[in-house]
């Protein structure tokens, strides 16, 4: 972590927690703000310069976003969450040309918002945060130009391998993508390095590519597109399995269309003899709910990669530890999301952390 980083996240910490009755408000008003701070910006003059000239939509799905994380932020009271990601978001939005006068533009609407829509008496602490992004902006610029965390390392002897999937990745080339998939796995138990040293370092790599606007949607869909052709290929390789270890069901929370991370995660639990369920990405809660009761699992791993959704993955875990039929499943929670912010899978309330699949494997085997 950067001096600056660290001043910054150490100041964030001191900022008041918002009162329960507050950050319920600022929930329950949300869309009624949302279509308020969209209809500002829009009759901004200059919103066209502002944004980049990208479409509206673009930033009214940003709007939306922002919604969501500070409801989130909010409600688990985690100020180096948001420490951590204001510079990501600067970083991200002037890659796509947005300016960074769009970003104090928006948060002045949202304070207007907030007068028009919460009660006077819930909104100081929420308007301090507020005004603390505001006061920060300069800082945040300089944040956001610092060298980004690098990808996880890649050890030396996959290094080239890593690099070409990359290129060919970016080229679309399937073909060559799938000849180093087939030439990296020979038995079951290559796949964990082949995930952890090239897809999962390919997929980072990609994702600060689109955040630094040097490649577009599309090429990061298309890669997307590629990682998950590849992944259902291992799930046929026919390799032996013995189911002996237990049964797993593995998914993303609800809202979150993350699945590569909880992909990986599942297979390699297929391998170490679990009998897996895996429900893929945006998992409503009912209906897990109903395949939990069904399926009786020893183990639940909710993949989680925006922020944005750990409150949905909050309450999922809140209904299985409450209800008698499910209290006994144990729940493990990893992906981005948590990766970086300390302590931050504490308040989804899992039964475990862990940060990648090496480290998974050691929690499940110490609950077996
Ligand atoms: C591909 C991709 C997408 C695809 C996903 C397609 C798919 N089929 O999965 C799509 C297009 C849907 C997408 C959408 C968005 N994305 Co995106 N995406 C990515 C990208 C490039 C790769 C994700 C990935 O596959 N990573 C590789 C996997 C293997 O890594 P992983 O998930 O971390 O998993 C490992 C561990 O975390 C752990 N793990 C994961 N899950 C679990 C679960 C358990 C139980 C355990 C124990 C461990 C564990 O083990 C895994 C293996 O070691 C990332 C970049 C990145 N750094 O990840 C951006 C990224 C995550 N996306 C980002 C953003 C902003 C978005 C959008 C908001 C964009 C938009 N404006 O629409 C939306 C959000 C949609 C939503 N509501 O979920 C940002 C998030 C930034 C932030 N501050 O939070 C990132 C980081 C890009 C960037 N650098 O800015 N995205």
């Amino acid at each position: 972590m950067t001096i600056l980083l660290d001043q910054i996240i150490k100041d964030a910490k001191k900022l008041p927690l918002i009162p329960l009755v507050s950050s319920s408000e600022y929930h329950e008003k949300l869309s009624l703000m949302l279509r308020d701070v969209n209809e500002m910006m829009e009759d901004t003059p200059s919103i066209n310069n502002l944004i980049g000239n990208n479409p509206l939509v673009v930033m009214r799905d940003n709007h939306k976003n922002h919604a969501q994380f500070m409801a989130t932020v909010f409600t688990i009271g985690n100020y180096e969450l948001l420490a951590r990601t204001i510079p990501w978001v600067y970083r991200a939005y002037s890659g796509h040309k947005f300016t960074y006068d769009y970003i104090t533009v928006h948060l002045y609407n949202w304070l207007k918002a907030i007068d028009t829509h919460i009660n006077a008496e819930n909104t100081k602490e929420i308007k301090t945060v507020y005004n603390w992004m505001i006061d920060k902006h300069d800082v945040m610029i300089s944040l956001s130009q610092e060298k980004q965390i690098e990808p996880p390392p890649v050890k030396p002897d996959w290094m080239e391998r890593k690099n070409n999937f990359l290129s060919a990745l970016l080229d679309g080339d399937t073909k060559k993508c799938i000849e180093i998939s087939n030439e990296s796995i020979k038995t079951k138990n290559d796949i964990e390095s082949f995930y952890l040293q090239i897809i999962q370092p390919v997929m980072y790599e990609i994702g600060m590519l689109w955040e630094r606007g040097e490649i577009s949607v599309a090429r990061e869909h298309l890669a997307s597109a590629i990682v998950s052709r590849i992944l259902s290929t291992n799930g046929m390789r026919g390799f032996s399995i013995q189911k002996n270890k237990g049964k797993a069901v593995i998914c993303a929370s609800p809202n979150e269309f993350h699945e590569i991370g909880a992909w990986m995660i599942s297979d390699v639990l297929e391998y170490e003899g679990w009998e897996v369920k895996y429900l893929g990405a945006n998992m409503p809660k009912e209906d897990l709910i109903e395949l939990l009761t069904d399926f009786k699992p020893h183990l639940l791993a909710l993949s989680v990669t925006m922020p944005f959704n750990i409150i949905k993955t909050k309450e999922i875990i809140r209904d299985i530890k409450n209800n008698s039929n499910l209290s006994k499943i144990k729940v493990l929670i990893g992906g981005r999301a948590f990766n970086e912010t300390t302590d931050l899978w504490h308040a989804a309330g899992a039964d475990a952390f862990a940060s990648d699949v090496q480290k998974m494997k050691a929690i499940v085997n110490s609950w077996l």
